[in-house]
């Protein structure tokens, strides 16, 4: 793979709007990646292996639970921070942001929002240090876009739960150390357990074949008979609203993450435009590669206006679920719209691993899908401005 030489994009002075902590992070975040990540991703993606020698450089920029306060082991940090350290991470691989945004916003947060403090107080440090990974375990087999379907259950054996189902497409599964599950209890409620690894009739197989975020290891939960302590319970929110929570901070990164890939593709390809000579002249200079360009720095530039502005109302507490949802679909749909643009804009070049374009494209494909496909946060908006549901 070529040197990264990545340079970002703020053709709005956003970083104006930025404090100089805000910068301070995302500047850790980028060195690193250019350090540690971009040196080695993309023969991990080759590989199909998850590269776990960067868990400890992830913890130390902050990536693991940014906004869980210190006293958990987190950095404490604000909603913004939280989308710059996944923009950052993203720019160099969509899976490890995926790795990132599991063990921040769907293990950690459940723990910190819906569990106990001896639970807080266990788990949260450890993960925030990288020396336990979790997985999170909503999807099954034939529920994906509809959760509340979810046929995993549990009964209750006096002192002990009995949990029985599967999850499939699991983030991380295979190397996990504990995953928060999502399962119906004898009456059809929604609660979330702490799944340890060990716990007998627990298993985690990996899913192969993927063409897509090949450097995130995906995998299966399945319990069979899984004895689950009854502390292990989160006892301070059930029903499908808190696994949803769980999503809302997911997908906010994830509406961050992906500038990330858009950047990294646009840099790509508007160096590659001004060094690539056909017919006598730098192929930038011809208007059909310029129209190219200038229509990715316009959409790079109004995704990191949505965000910011997302990123505000969620400091305030005020950022709803449908707008949410509405960042996350556009920007991942733009990302992937840019990275298809970039990949040609390289012509053969761009379908080789010297450039990260394609290796972002296949990755998009993953992140256009999970968190609620582009289909999904598409009826979420259009549930909200006209209050008709069309999901059912
Ligand atoms: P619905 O009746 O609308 O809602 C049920 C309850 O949930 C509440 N709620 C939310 N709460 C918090 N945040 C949200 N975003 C919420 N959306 C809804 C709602 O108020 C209600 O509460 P209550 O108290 O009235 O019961 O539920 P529904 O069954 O009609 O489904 C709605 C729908 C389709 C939008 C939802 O199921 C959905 O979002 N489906 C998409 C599934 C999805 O996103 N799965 C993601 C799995 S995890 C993943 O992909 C990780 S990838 C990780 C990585 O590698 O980065
Ligand atoms: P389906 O729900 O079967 O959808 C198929 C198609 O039908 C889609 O185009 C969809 O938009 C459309 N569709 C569905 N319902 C409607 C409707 N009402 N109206 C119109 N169209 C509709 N899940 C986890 O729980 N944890 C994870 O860590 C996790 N990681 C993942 C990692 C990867 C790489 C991938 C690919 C997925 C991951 N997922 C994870 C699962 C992901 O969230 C689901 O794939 C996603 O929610 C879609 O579910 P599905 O694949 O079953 O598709």
């Amino acid at each position: 793979m070529k040197p990264d030489l990545f340079e970002a994009p703020d053709y709005y002075n956003i970083d104006d709007l930025l404090t100089e902590e805000h910068k301070l992070i995302r500047e850790a975040a980028r060195a690193w990646v250019k350090r540690d990540v971009s040196p080695i991703i993309e023969e991990a993606a080759q590989n199909a292996e998850f590269p776990k020698s960067i868990i400890p450089g992830l913890a130390e920029i902050g990536a693991f639970g940014p906004y869980i306060p210190e006293q958990y082991g987190g950095a404490g940090l604000d909603q913004i921070s939280y989308g710059l350290i996944m923009q950052e991470i993203e720019r160099g691989d969509s899976g490890v942001r995926s790795t990132a945004s599991v063990q921040s916003s769907l293990v950690m947060y459940p723990i910190w929002k819906y569990g106990t403090e001896a639970q807080r107080n266990k788990y949260l440090p450890k993960l925030a240090a990288g020396e336990w990974m979790g997985s999170f375990g909503l999807t099954e087999p034939d529920h994906g876009s509809n959760p509340a379907g979810m046929v995993t259950n549990f009964k209750d054996k006096g002192d002990h739960y009995l949990l029985n189902g599967a999850k499939l497409w699991i983030s991380n599964s295979p190397f996990c150390d504990v995953a928060v599950v999502w399962a119906k209890n004898e009456e059809g409620r929604i609660h979330g357990l702490i799944v340890e690894r060990g716990m007998e009739g627990f298993s985690t197989p990996e899913t192969h074949n993927k063409w897509s975020l090949r450097a995130s290891a995906t995998g299966e939960l399945i319990f069979q008979d899984v004895k689950v302590p009854k502390e292990n319970l989160l006892p301070n929110k059930s029903g499908l609203g808190a696994p949803l929570g769980c999503l809302d901070s997911a997908r906010y990164g994830i509406a961050w993450g992906a500038i990330g890939a858009a950047m990294d593709c646009y840099d790509t390809a508007l160096r590659y435009s001004k060094e690539r000579i056909q017919f006598g002249k730098p192929i930038g200079a011809f208007q059909l590669q310029q129209k190219k360009l200038a229509e990715m720095i316009t959409e790079i530039t109004k995704a990191q206006l949505l965000a910011l502005r997302l990123g505000q109302l969620k400091n305030e507490d005020k950022a709803t679920s449908a707008q949410i949802s509405m960042a996350k679909r556009n920007n991942v749909d733009m990302a992937l719209k840019i990275a298809r643009e970039a990949r040609q804009m390289l012509g053969g070049m761009g379908i080789t691993g010297e450039y990260p374009i394609m290796r972002h494209m296949m990755n998009l494909e993953s992140v256009i899908t999970y968190e609620g496909t582009h289909d999904i946060h598409l009826l979420i908006t259009g549930l909200d401005v006209t209050g008709f549901n069309a999901f059912k």
